[in-house]
Order: C-alpha cells, then sequence, then structure tokens
C-alpha cells in the first residue's frame, strides 16, 4: 500500500509535469519584437582624420543596430530599401533557422521585405547583407550584432559592463571587388573604425572599465575573409564562450579564434588600474586599426554598447 508521503510525491510530480507543460506551449517569459531596418548608401566616418567612406549600411551607422532579444522571443523583422539607393539589399541573420532562399532574398530599391523567426539558441549572432556579390556588401558596411541573451540570466556570471566589438575588413576603393576577392584589405576595423578606440591616435576614443569588473564583450567577426584571433594584451579572459552560448564555456584563454561570419563573448575581470589593448593578434590587421584599448580606472563611466557609433568627431 502507499503511504501518503508517496501521494503527495506523485502529485507533486503531475503538477510539476502539467506546469512544464503549459509553459511549453505559452512561454511566460517570450516577447516579440518589430524590428524595422532601412537600407541605406551613405558616407561614413572611417578615420580620426575625417575620412570618409561611400559606405552601404543598415540605419545608416557601421556596423548596423545591436538588436538585442531574448532566447524564446519572436522577431518580425523588416527591411527597407528605399527608391533612393542604387542596389538591391538583403538581410540574413544568423541567429534565425529558417528558409534562405524565400526570407534572405535581396530586394530592389523601393521595395521591402518582411520575415519571421524565433531566436531559439542564445548567444551572440553576425547579421548581413546577402546581395550579390555579397563579399561587396559586407564589405561596404552591410552588417551587424544580434545579442540573443539566455533565457535563464544565471546561466552564466552576470557582467558588470557590456561592450559590442565587430571586426571588419577595409578596403580603401569601395569598388573595386576583386581586392576583396584577392583578400587586399587595406585596413582592419572595429566597430567601422581604424584605430577608432586608440586613445593615442587622432579622433581616437577608448573602452572604459573599472578594477574588478566583469567587464563582457560580444565579439562578431564580419571578414569578409579574414579569421582574427582576439586577444586581451595584458589579460588572459576569464571565460570565452563560443557562439555566445552560455553553454559552451571555456576558461583561461589566451587568444581565441573567431572565424569570418561567427562570433564569440569574452569575459575579462581586469584586477588593477591600466590599458589593456584588445587586439587581433594577427599582427597585420592589428597594426592597422584592429586595436581597442580597455583603459581600467575608478572613474570609469558608464557607456553604451557600442559606443563612438557613429563617429562623429569635433568640430575643428
Ligand atoms: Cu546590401
Amino acid at each position: 500500500m502507499q503511504s501518503s508521503k508517496h501521494h503527495y510525491g506523485t502529485r507533486a510530480i503531475l503538477t510539476g509535469l502539467l506546469v512544464g507543460g503549459l509553459a511549453l506551449s505559452a512561454p511566460a517569459w517570450a516577447k516579440t519584437h518589430n524590428i524595422a531596418m532601412t537600407a541605406v548608401e551613405t558616407d561614413i566616418v572611417v578615420e580620426g582624420s575625417g575620412e570618409k567612406y561611400a559606405a552601404w549600411t543598415f540605419d545608416g551607422t557601421v556596423p548596423g543596430p545591436v538588436v538585442r532579444v531574448t532566447e524564446g522571443d519572436t522577431i518580425n523583422f523588416t527591411l527597407t530599401n528605399p527608391a533612393t539607393n542604387k542596389n538591391p539589399h538583403a538581410m540574413d541573420f544568423h541567429a534565425a533557422e529558417i528558409d534562405f532562399l524565400k526570407n534572405y532574398r535581396a530586394v530592389n530599391a523601393g521595395e521591402t521585405i518582411s520575415y519571421t523567426f524565433v531566436a531559439k539558441k542564445p548567444g551572440i549572432f553576425f547579421y548581413h547583407c546577402g546581395a550579390p556579390p555579397m563579399i561587396q556588401h559586407v564589405a561596404r558596411g552591410m552588417f551587424g550584432a544580434i545579442i540573443v541573451d539566455p533565457k535563464n540570466a544565471k546561466a552564466w556570471a552576470k557582467a558588470d559592463r557590456e561592450y559590442v566589438l565587430v571586426q571588419s575588413e577595409f578596403f580603401k576603393n569601395p569598388d573595386d571587388v576583386q581586392a576583396m576577392f584577392d583578400r587586399k584589405y587595406d585596413n582592419m576595423l572595429f566597430n567601422g573604425g581604424i584605430f577608432k578606440y586608440h586613445p593615442f591616435v587622432t579622433g581616437g576614443g577608448k573602452l572604459d572599465a573599472k578594477p574588478g569588473e566583469r567587464v563582457r564583450i560580444y565579439f562578431v567577426n564580419a571578414g569578409p575573409n579574414e579569421f582574427s584571433s582576439f586577444h586581451p594584451i595584458g589579460e588572459i579572459w576569464d571565460n570565452v564562450y563560443e557562439s555566445g552560448n552560455p553553454t559552451n564555456k571555456l576558461n583561461g584563454v589566451q587568444t581565441y579564434v573567431v572565424g569570418p561570419g561567427s562570433a564569440a563573448t569574452f569575459d575579462v575581470v581586469v584586477e588593477s588600474a591600466g590599458a589593456y589593448p584588445l587586439v587581433t593578434h594577427s599582427l597585420t590587421g592589428a597594426l592597422r586599426g584592429a586595436i581597442a584599448v580597455l583603459l581600467v580606472g575608478p572613474d570609469a563611466k558608464p557607456a553604451p554598447l557600442m559606443p563612438m557609433v557613429p563617429w562623429v568627431l569635433p568640430a575643428k
């Protein structure tokens, strides 16, 4: 004969199953986001000298806006390609799992495209234009980052400060598609600028942090071709999460390779004040622009996820 204790146990399990089942069919945490972007063909600042570049962009900046949702959320996305543009454009979200032929097709100037996806996997993901020649649309600036936060915030340590860094190759002549195929890039960019976060360079800024803070870098390699070997000079990554998924956790990593079209999340806890350049240790890239100085001091102020985008220089 069953004891009453056993009975209660069974009921608790049944209740648990029922609640679990309901949660699966109607997740209380899931939200719906209506996200609209516009393909904008415009000049942007790529250097502290004020040098401009004929970019193709999402919403007028390189990188495009950071999209941030939570695992399980639904995204209704619309891309508008204004009639004033000259080229077809498209949008490919690496956070989505949907038919590419239907959803990632290019639309002509004067047209829009809409589609819906559920961000099922947490992480940091690349997004980019896929209109042909894709190598040129990416090289000219049509890319960005989407963060899918884990639905369980306790899946990893809480970050005290967060930044998004997107690496990409810069080709001085935006129409030289052959140079893009031949990997003949002129500079390596972080967040659309040459030495944008290098305080010793004209017009350059920095990334701020306080000693002891857990700084989380959502890192995306837009390419189009080169691998990044992401390294914090003077530090060691406390944790690296492949594709930014908390379950893909590495410990004590000096450099971590992020291929073109890929991404990872990097945590560093800097013990003492000072300057810690974040670089691609593929040095031809670092020395041509991909150095972001993490300046650690007690007076560090709060900062946006992607500082200095767009790069607005002070009037001379
Ligand atoms: Cu495009």
